[in-house]
């Protein structure tokens, strides 16, 4: 060493000591990071607590909630709304098992989701020695996923979350689990060699150019119909091939039936939509083309008297296309003449090519007979919307909604319940894509909240949760978790004192209510105030209008607990056939 070259200080000495080092707790931020994940829903505990607090200070929006469901649930419809994997963090075990629901229920809807979940000692796990929160959840996890990852070293911290993230969004999109147990994040490594391990995934969702032969054999069966229909599912909505779609419906002139969550993809007021003629057009098709929606319950397996057939199993007769990511839903229930496998985009984009500017417009007649009997459903439904019963029912309510929704066309709408989620659907017109929001595949209950949540930390647009009063209850905790966030929702709980209705009795006689009855005349409003928002109990038309008018102007928190009458709900909806119910009389 020269004479003349400074003196080392102390902390020149330590660095050279001791390299740079990183740890597991910064190579999970940083790959989350690296990869454009901005958000993470979750709940703190042992082992990810510090992992919360460091994802912050990293610049990532922790959103905590109140329990875990409802975190994967936004997580979930997250992934929905951004193509990007939703990404929720819980604790070990009981933790795990409250966000596996969720996870679940992703994997179910097609929704691109990462469950990372803390997990305890996996020496002690294995021999069963009873750990802190003991469990093998990556054994549990998988047969509920579409993948399961573990990492042990934090040098594949980086392969891990590249998995994860292209098992969630490449192919048909689901939920993924990532196994992080505790002894990993504390795992030290070189800085410089733990940034090399880090993987930009590269092309995560690839596109799946159709076949040209599977083009030309669905134009040729599209070309060949007399009495066409499109029906549009929420993977056409995930897809976001929204000006695509809507060329392949306008050119082509055929009607279209949106699925619940594919709800204005085109407007509700286009004057293709079916929606209002659909039990007229499920049955009366000859060709009917699937765009990323399966024949499952929701469309009634493709067969049986809703298409026409003469008993359930009876297949009506249509011949179907059908446009899907993924090869083997095809023939799930009924044949599928055209298979059509890629993605929405560029099939869409492949079938424009072959259509080209004069496509003949499907018979006059069909168009004819679809358009009186929508426009007598719709002359109905106007006849009714304009009643004003006391006390108010789930119509007159929605009524209002329908004009909010109308007025605020970016608004996101959260639908659950069973009439409050089935009146809502028919009632309420969505004007753009991905602004409905419901229960999905699975018709699940809890949803709201953690849908809710989301929908305002990634859409950034005001929110209208439109909830039972049950289907409420399963996230109704959350509202802490709106208000501490101070998000733009307003939650109107469509409110008939329980499941269904509030009307039954307990046929003993006993003290105890019957099993679908809660506390008569409950006040949610006043959940709301407890944590600061804004409660309104409005028990006119006129009431829920100013309030969620004035929810939608001062984008505060807010609840209105709807008065709605006690008998005007059916037993499970518009689905009580699928409700076995006891044929010996008592
Ligand atoms: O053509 P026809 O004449 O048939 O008419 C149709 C359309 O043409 C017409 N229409 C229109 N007319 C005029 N104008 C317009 N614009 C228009 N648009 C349409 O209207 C009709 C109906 O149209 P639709 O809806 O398109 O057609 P249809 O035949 O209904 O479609 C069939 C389906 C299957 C596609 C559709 O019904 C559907 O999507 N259904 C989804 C049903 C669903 O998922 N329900 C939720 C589950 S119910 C039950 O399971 C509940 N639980 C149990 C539970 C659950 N789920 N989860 C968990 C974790 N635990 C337990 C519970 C606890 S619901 C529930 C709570 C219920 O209580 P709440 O208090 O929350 O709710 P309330 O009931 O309000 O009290
Ligand atoms: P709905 O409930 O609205 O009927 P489903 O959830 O049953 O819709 O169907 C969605 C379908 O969309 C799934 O079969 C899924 O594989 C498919 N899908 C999702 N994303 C894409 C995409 N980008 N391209 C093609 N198909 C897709
Ligand atoms: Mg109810």
């Amino acid at each position: 060493m020269g004479t003349s070259e400074p003196l080392a200080t102390a902390s020149d000495v330590q660095q050279h000591a001791q390299p740079q080092a990183t740890d597991g707790f910064h190579l999970v931020i940083d790959a989350l990071k690296l990869n454009g994940i901005e958000t993470i829903f979750g709940l703190p505990g042992i082992p990810i607590t510090d992992f919360t607090r460091l994802a912050q200070a990293a610049g990532l929006r922790v959103i905590s909630f109140r329990h875990e469901q409802n975190a994967g649930n936004a997580a979930a419809i997250a992934g929905f709304l951004t193509q990007k994997p939703g990404i929720c963090l819980t604790v070990s075990a009981p933790g795990f098992l409250n966000g596996l629901t969720a996870l679940a229920n992703a994997n179910t809807n097609c929704f691109p989701m990462i469950l990372i979940s803390g997990s305890s000692e996996r020496e002690i796990v294995d021999l069963q020695q009873g750990d802190y929160e003991e469990m093998d959840q990556l054994a549990v996890a998988k047969p509920l996923c579409k993948a399961a990852f573990r990492v042990l070293h934090a040098e594949d911290i980086g392969v891990g979350i590249a998995r994860a993230i292209r098992a969630a969004v490449s192919g048909r999109p689901g939920g993924v689990y990532l196994d992080l147990p505790a002894k990993l994040f504390a795992q030290t490594v070189d800085a410089e060699a733990g940034r090399k391990s880090l993987i930009k995934v590269v092309d995560p969702a690839p596109r799946q150019i159709p076949a040209p032969d599977a083009v030309q054999r669905a134009l040729a069966l599209l070309k060949s119909a007399r009495r066409p229909l499109i029906v549009l599912g929420k993977g056409a909505a995930y897809a976001q091939a929204d000006t695509e779609i809507r060329s392949l419906v306008e050119k082509t002139g055929i009607p279209y039936l949106p699925m619940s969550m594919a709800k204005g993809l085109l407007p509700d007021t286009h004057e293709q939509s079916a929606a209002a003629a659909r039990s007229y057009v499920l049955p009366e098709a000859d060709v009917v083309m699937l765009v990323g929606t399966r024949l499952n319950w929701l469309l009634s397996h493709g067969k049986g008297k809703t298409w026409g057939g003469k008993d359930h199993k009876d297949w009506g007769g249509q011949k179907f296309i059908q446009i899907d990511i993924s090869p083997q839903e095809m023939d799930s229930n009924v044949r599928i003449d055209a298979p059509l496998v890629g993605d929405i985009g560029s099939c869409v984009s492949a079938l424009l090519t072959g259509i080209g500017s004069n496509w003949p417009k499907p018979p006059a007649e069909w168009l004819g007979a679809i358009s009186e009997r929508k426009n007598k459903n719709i002359a109905k439904m106007a006849e009714t919307l304009a009643k004003n019963p006391t006390p108010m029912n789930f119509h007159s309510a929605l009524n209002v909604v329908r004009d909010i929704i109308k007025a605020n066309p970016d608004a996101i709408l959260v639908n659950e319940g069973a009439n409050a989620l089935d009146y809502t659907r028919s009632i309420v017109d969505m004007y753009k894509p991905r602004k409905r929001l419901d229960v999905g595949t699975w018709g699940v209950m809890g949803i709201g909240m953690g849908f809710s949540v989301a929908a305002a930390v990634v859409g950034g647009q005001p929110v209208i949760a439109v909830e039972g009063d049950s289907a409420f209850g399963f996230s109704g905790m959350e509202v802490e978790t709106i208000c501490r966030y101070n998000l733009p929702v307003c939650v109107v709980v469509l409110n008939n004192n329980g499941v269904y209705r509030g009307t039954d009795v307990n046929p003993t006689g006993g003290p105890d209510v019957a099993p679908t009855v809660f506390v008569k005349g409950a006040r949610y409003d006043k959940l709301m105030e407890a944590f600061g928002g804004v409660g309104v109990h409005a028990t006119t038309p006129a009431e829920l209008r100013r309030a969620m008018e004035q929810a939608i102007r001062s984008r505060k928190p807010t609840l209105i607990n709807a008065v709605i009458d006690e008998a005007a709900g059916t037993e499970s909806g518009r689905i009580t056939s699928l409700n076995p119910t006891s044929g010996k009389k008592k």
